[in-house]
Formats: C-alpha cells, structure tokens, sequence
C-alpha cells in the first residue's frame, strides 16, 4: 500500500523528496488540491472543507498513512482528520520551533519563525511558541509572496530575492540565531535565504521531525517497507497520466537534488 502526501499545492513535494530519500522502499500518492491552492489567505471553515473532500479521495484509495504536509493544513485540521480516519496514521507538520530555539547562542539573540498568516494565526503555533520560548525571543513572519512564487515555478533567484529583501529590510538580521521554514512551500528557496541571510544564521524546516514520526508509526504497524519509489501524482482528484505537469513534478524533485 501507499502513504500519501498531501499539500494545497506544490510545497509538500519538499517533504515527498525528503522521503523518497530516507524511504526509499515505499511507493507514494502525492495529492496537489491545486483547485483550491493556496490556503493560507482562506479563511479557516473553507480550507477544513477542502482538506476533507481531498482526503475522502485519498482514503477511497487504500493508503497505508497519510502525510499532511502542509503546516497550514495540520494546524487547521489534524486533530479533527485523526478522529474521522481513526484507523490510519496521520502525520502533520510541525514549525520546528524548538530546534530553533536551541541555536540561540547568547542572550539577547532572536529566531524567525515563518509560515502562511494562517498557521501564524492559530492556537496549535501559539500554544507551541508558549510552551517553549519563555524569554519572548520568537518573531513571526508570514511570506505569502513564496507560496505564490512557487505555484508559478518562479524560483530563480531575480524573482525571489527583492521580496525577501523587502520582508527583511525592517529588521536587524545580525540579531538572529535561526530561521524556521513553518510552510512546506518555503525549502524551495533555501538557496536565496541562505545568500540573504547572514552565514551563521540556522535554517531549519520541520521535514525530518514528520518523516521520523511517521516511520515510528508504521513501523508500530509493522507496515514499513514494500514498495520501490513509485509516485503516483493528483491534482485534486485528476490523476496525472502524462504530460506537461507530469513533467513539472519531476523537475521539482531535481530543482530539491541540486538544493542538497
Ligand atoms: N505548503 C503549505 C504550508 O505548509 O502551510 C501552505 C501553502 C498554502 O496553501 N498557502
């Protein structure tokens, strides 16, 4: 059986790399909704109702656990996901916030934590960044502008760097000890961060966390394994046979290889 991997759009193809890496003897649903992307400018009922109808879709296609891979879909709907679909791994995204906080290298330094507005907005981060950052050290950036920029294939750094510049440019960058990447879409641009940002400046995405936990659990259900790397693509229900977007996928994946 397959894991599927969910994201609005494009972002959570950085999470299926991660796992066609470190899992390679599994075989993959990647499910885009791209007839709703993106989510993080919706408000909150819709976006529930879009991730629902998606997952009927790909529970109707006998998985054996599914990824959200989307931060703003897990902070919205996981826990209700996991009581509807009680009998199937469901393994969200977290903002790795806390390995960011363990970069801080002496008092007074900060950390970035950056996402959609609408992950930023809910409890989940919040009780998150409560829980673990007591001396008030995180600032939240949301970076629409980089969803937007992948959805359009626009990863070159002409086009992405005058945005970052603009989103940065109010603050002291030389403050900061660690970036977190809190949406799937923002690892495709690693490559721009890393020359905007100052060296020493962690960036750290919440990729690795997800892939151990979902091991775990399968592992627990003894359903590791079986497969050979195969990847079945959807776009919202409409299975990719060949073509165009087909073909986009795979280059995306290549664009991830050469961002190692
Ligand atoms: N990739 C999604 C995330 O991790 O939050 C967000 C994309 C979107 O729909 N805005």
């Amino acid at each position: 059986m397959q894991i599927a991997v969910f994201d609005s759009g494009l972002g959570g193809m950085t999470v299926l790399h991660d796992l066609m890496k470190r899992m390679p003897d599994e075989d993959y649903i990647y499910y885009a909704d791209t007839a709703h992307v993106p989510y993080g400018p919706k408000p909150k009922e819709d976006v529930r109702k879009y991730i629902f109808e998606s997952m009927d879709f790909i529970v109707q296609q006998g998985v054996k656990a599914i990824v959200i891979a989307c931060n703003t879909a897990t902070s919205v709907a996981v826990q209700s996901l996991r009581e509807k679909y009680k009998d199937l791994p469901i393994i969200g995204m977290e903002p790795a916030v806390k390995p960011a906080l363990e970069k801080k290298s002496q008092p007074g330094r900060r950390v970035f934590v950056t996402a959609t507005a609408l992950t930023l907005r809910e409890e989940k981060l919040h009780n998150l960044i409560a829980k673990l950052d007591g001396e008030n050290i995180v600032d939240l950036l949301p970076l629409p502008g980089l969803v937007e920029l992948a959805e359009k294939f626009s990863f070159e750094e002409k086009m992405v760097r005058p945005y970052l510049e603009e989103v940065f440019a109010p603050y002291h960058l030389s403050d900061y000890d660690a970036i977190v990447l809190g949406c799937t879409h923002f690892p495709f641009f690693k490559d721009t961060f890393r020359k905007i940002l100052p060296p020493e400046m962690a960036i750290i995405d919440g990729n690795i966390g997800t892939i151990k936990n979902l091991q775990h659990q399968l592992k627990k259900r003894n359903a590791l394994g079986g497969g050979s790397g195969q990847v079945v693509y959807y776009n919202s229900s409409i299975r990719l046979e060949d073509g165009d977007m087909l073909e986009q996928y795979k280059g995306l994946l290549k664009r991830l290889d050469s961002l190692e």
